[in-house]
């Protein structure tokens, strides 16, 4: 492995320090909480602007950008981070549950037994989003609540959790939009090799297949695996995301089985129903030498290769990126485990691409990285709109044609209560002008067709626990209150208007 890889592997366990502390009460969370919800949302959005104490000052709001008719204004979420309901129903323990149950894991020792309740109070947070305007929802399903161990006869009370949900969705016009698989592996699958093993990919085949039956055509559009990369650099590289590792050759081994499990579960979904469309959900950074000169191309290009190429050309072109094999050398975990006929399964056509954008990435001559833009409070995130716009036309330049999707981009803020009220914004401005340069891609002829903020809901931010806020909506931790904040209602009004 070459020292611009020990220097990539170095800035990522870099990035993940953090400093603040968790203030969040989760043990004994009351599940009986007020919800300022819909009628709060509504109010905001009354035609008075003078009485709207939400009102958000025009030129903070009005770019005079309008989006294509019918663009999928959406907001996304995923299990583990909102469901709570640890133990209920059938559901098994999963890396997650060991993980942040494991002391000094977390911070302040968050767990997601209860995260927002979700599972309980999904129906109040259906509302708000209908009170929204959502038209599309992005959520992910629980292996672990659909088959507690991994394998066998799926839980049928897990299975109609999700089909409430997906009802109650269709119920009130928004489309839902599912993932498989949002990092939460069955415990048990873990235990017998985690995404080290062949096998698991094939487990997950069989579990999205039985989902596919249960829920398939409900669902118009499905997304297999969830940041690939992050499992791979957080949870192999680095281990402070589940299950917890620091082993660079397990690492890569595994990108290899969960983009085989991604092409396993493409086909799973074509034997189960022609009517529902599938892609990947990969977070991209884009990346840029930090100086100028031959030496940081070359860095930046190999970068590159394991942030991005690594996971779009295997499933767009049917081969990893050369410059990274050649890196992770032949005798490497993954290279070795490569079969003929993976790469076939991998490439198998998709119907869309789900781009999840946070950062961008500055690379110097000798493989590290320097910050160019002020950070949000996830240290790790740089605030650069344009990286967005790059990164969209960039896939459309190297991939073709591919219908794209943006299912997150959003940031943290340092949101606090104010008796009904949260004023963030910060985040109004990060969504405004992030959706101005995905305003600039359409115009540029990238086929977007809709975008999720991400977040709904404030909720378990996996290792650091619940004191990074993201949501549009502000939940009250003690008492599970939902209180849409200051950028819920400016979104409210972008969906109505269909621009910003
Ligand atoms: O909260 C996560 C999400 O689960 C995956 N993408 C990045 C988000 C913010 O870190």
């Amino acid at each position: 492995m070459s020292v611009l890889t020990r220097r990539h592997l170095l800035r990522r366990a870099a990035l993940s320090a953090s400093a603040a502390t968790a203030a969040r009460v989760s043990a004994g969370a009351s599940t009986t909480a007020a919800v300022v919800g819909s009628a709060a949302l509504a109010s905001a959005c009354d035609p008075d602007p003078e009485s709207d104490p939400n009102r958000v000052p025009e030129p903070e709001s009005r770019l005079g950008l309008r989006f294509p008719d019918g663009f999928g204004w959406g907001a996304a979420t995923s299990a583990y981070q909102i469901e709570g309901a640890a133990k209920e129903d059938g559901r098994g323990e999963s890396v997650w549950d060991t993980f942040s149950h494991t002391p000094g894991k977390t911070r302040g020792g968050d767990t997601g037994d209860v995260a927002v309740d979700h599972y309980h109070r999904y129906e109040t947070d259906l509302d708000l989003m209908r009170e929204l305007g959502l038209r599309t929802y992005r959520f992910s399903i629980s292996w672990s609540r659909i088959q507690a161990d991994g394998t066998g006869t799926p839980n049928q009370r897990g299975l109609d959790f999700y089909r409430r949900l997906v009802d109650g969705l269709l119920a009130r016009d928004i489309a839902p939009m599912a993932t498989l698989f949002h990092w939460d592996l069955p415990q048990s699958l873990q235990d017998a090799g985690g995404w080290e093993s062949r096998e698991v990919a094939y487990r997950f085949a069989e579990y999205a297949d039985h989902v596919f039956r249960a829920l398939g055509e409900s669902v118009p559009v499905w997304l297999t695996i969830n940041e690939p990369k992050t499992v791979v650099q957080n949870g192999y590289l680095h281990g402070h995301h589940a299950p917890g590792h620091r082993d660079p050759a397990a690492a890569y081994l595994v990108a290899h089985h969960l983009q085989l499990a991604h092409g396993l579960a493409v086909s799973a979904l074509r034997a189960a129903t022609a009517k529902s469309r599938i892609g990947p959900a990969l977070n991209l950074h884009p990346c840029y030498p930090a100086v100028e000169g031959a030496e940081a191309e070359a860095a930046t290009r190999l970068y590159d290769g394991y942030e991005n190429r690594l996971y779009l050309d295997s499933v767009f072109k049917g081969s990893y990126p050369v410059d990274v094999l050649d890196d992770l050398g032949p005798d490497s975990r993954m290279v070795r485990a490569i079969r003929d006929g993976d790469l076939k399964i991998i490439s198998a056509p998709v119907d869309l691409l789900a781009v999840q954008y946070y950062t961008p990435i500055y690379v110097t001559p000798s493989g590290g990285t320097v910050r160019r833009w002020p950070t949000s409070e996830a240290t790790w995130q740089q605030i650069y709109p344009d990286g967005m716009y790059d990164m969209l036309t960039r896939i459309q330049r190297d991939y073709g044609d591919v219908p794209l999707t943006i299912t997150e981009n959003g940031l943290p803020t340092a949101d606090t209560l104010d008796g009904d009220t949260v004023d963030d914004p910060g985040r109004i401005t990060f969504l405004r002008d992030h959706l101005a340069a995905a305003h600039r891609a359409i115009a540029a002829g990238v086929p977007l067709e809709s975008y999720h903020v991400w977040s709904l809901l404030d909720n378990f931010e996996w290792n650091e626990g619940y004191e990074q806020r993201w949501g549009l909506i502000y939940v009250d931790y003690p008492t599970l209150r939902r209180i849409p904040k200051r950028s819920a209602h400016w979104y409210r009004r972008v969906i109505a208007d269909n621009g910003i």
